[in-house]
């Protein structure tokens, strides 16, 4: 995307005047699905596509003039609506100015005009671009970047709770936020520790499958996913009196299983899911360490089936595309992110790509009428100022 695409917009819908503009990228994740709100682990990396947006002090106290470019959609709003505006993209930049108001930034009113390029509904966090990038700019024009980078990243999921309807997890403000060209990062969401992998590889290469299922988290059964999880923990804690259990990243097999009546089939199901996932994503740093990319394929096909079978979170689209994958001999093929729709991630061998692409549109096509959206995955860096 370009600058001058934003700025044009910008320029023409408000006074003429220009501002700063920052980007922030979408995500992937290779592995670790549903773990982030289990305090459990991820392993997300930014892409090189996301959002831009261009923003500027309005010298009133707080009304915020928005425009969303793609949507050709105007709404100005006041920060002290305690209502806030409607229109569900207008929603993050009230969300977030409040969320970065509440960590001390003197937020005032401002101008701002936005694009992205991040595909909507992919599963690919267009929600967590939006957040970061529009946490950066707030940040930069009032609060003198004195906000840390993982303040940020809270201030976006704080957005997605309070003003979104969506309980989700941090991975994908975290991954939007710190993401770095070339690398992926395995974060440990309990403690927060994170590093970096560089990801280059040999003879694979990464790339979604767009299934065009439009993915919404709000409003969907994701949060009753994470209840499902915490209802679980809620039963353990209960038994283990002395021990501490806050998230089923504290629980084991064995406990689970001594619930498992009395919290019925399907929260020990989907807890079953997360215990798995968490094992699977230190199973795939071990893989990848040791070059070993079959090791983690054949990982991304077992949380393939977990997430449709036991978590619930799949659809006929995505299945059918995983099918495809297995038919084609790809090392590695799952729903990526929160699932309901969305793309598959696929780890395929570089001889293999083309005819497994050629392949999927065809049978894709001949099955539901039009062909999935492709993208080949470029590792991006995370928010920043671009001018
Ligand atoms: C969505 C959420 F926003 C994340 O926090 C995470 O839980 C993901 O679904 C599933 O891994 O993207």
């Amino acid at each position: 995307m370009e600058i001058d695409f934003v700025r044009s917009r910008f320029i023409k819908h408000f006074d003429g005047k220009t501002g700063n503009v920052y980007a922030s990228p979408g995500r992937i994740n290779l592995i670790g699905e549903h773990t982030d709100y289990n305090g459990g682990f991820v392993f997300p990396g930014a892409v090189d596509k996301g959002v831009m947006a261009e923003m500027r002090a309005n010298d009133t106290e707080d009304t915020v003039m928005a425009y969303a470019i793609d949507l050709k959609d105007r709404v100005d709003f006041k920060l002290s609506d305690p209502a806030g505006p409607k229109a569900s993209w207008a929603r993050y930049i009230y969300g977030i100015a409040l969320e970065m108001k509440k960590l001390g930034v003197p937020v005032k009113g401002f101008n701002i005009a936005f694009a992205g390029d991040v595909p909507l509904g992919a599963g690919m966090s267009s929600s967590a671009a939006m957040e970061s990038c529009f946490a950066c700019g707030l940040n930069d024009i009032f609060g003198d970047n004195k906000v840390s980078q993982w303040d940020m990243v809270l201030a976006g999921q704080a957005t997605e709770h309070n003003y979104c309807g969506v309980n989700c997890g941090i991975m994908d403000q975290f991954a939007s936020v710190f993401g770095k060209a070339g690398c992926l990062m395995r974060l440990d969401c309990r403690s927060r520790e994170f590093e970096y992998f560089p990801f280059k590889p040999d003879g694979y290469r990464l790339v979604l499958l767009d299934s065009v299922v439009k993915h919404q988290l709000a409003g969907s059964p994701y949060n009753d996913r994470r209840n499902s999880c915490e209802n679980v923990v809620k039963h353990i804690q209960a038994k283990h009196p002395e021990g501490k259990y806050e998230t089923l990243r504290d629980c084991t097999w064995e406990q689970l299983d001594e619930v498992r009546a009395e919290v019925g089939e399907e929260d020990y199901k989907r807890a079953k899911f997360v215990l798995g996932e968490k094992d699977r994503v230190l199973a795939v740093c071990d893989a990848l360490n040791e070059g070993d990319y079959e090791k983690v394929g054949e990982m991304m096909y077992q949380t393939h089936e977990g997430l449709s079978k036991d978590y619930e979170v799949s659809c006929e689209e995505l299945d059918y595309l995983n099918d495809i994958a297995k038919e084609n001999g790809v090392t590695g093929s799952r729903i990526m992110g929160g699932g309901f729709g969305g793309c598959t991630i696929n780890l395929v061998r570089n001889d293999l790509y083309k005819q497994f692409v050629a392949d999927a549109k065809q049978k894709f096509n001949a099955k539901y009428g039009h062909e999935p959206k492709v993208y080949d995955v470029v590792i991006g860096d995370g928010a920043r100022k671009l001018c």
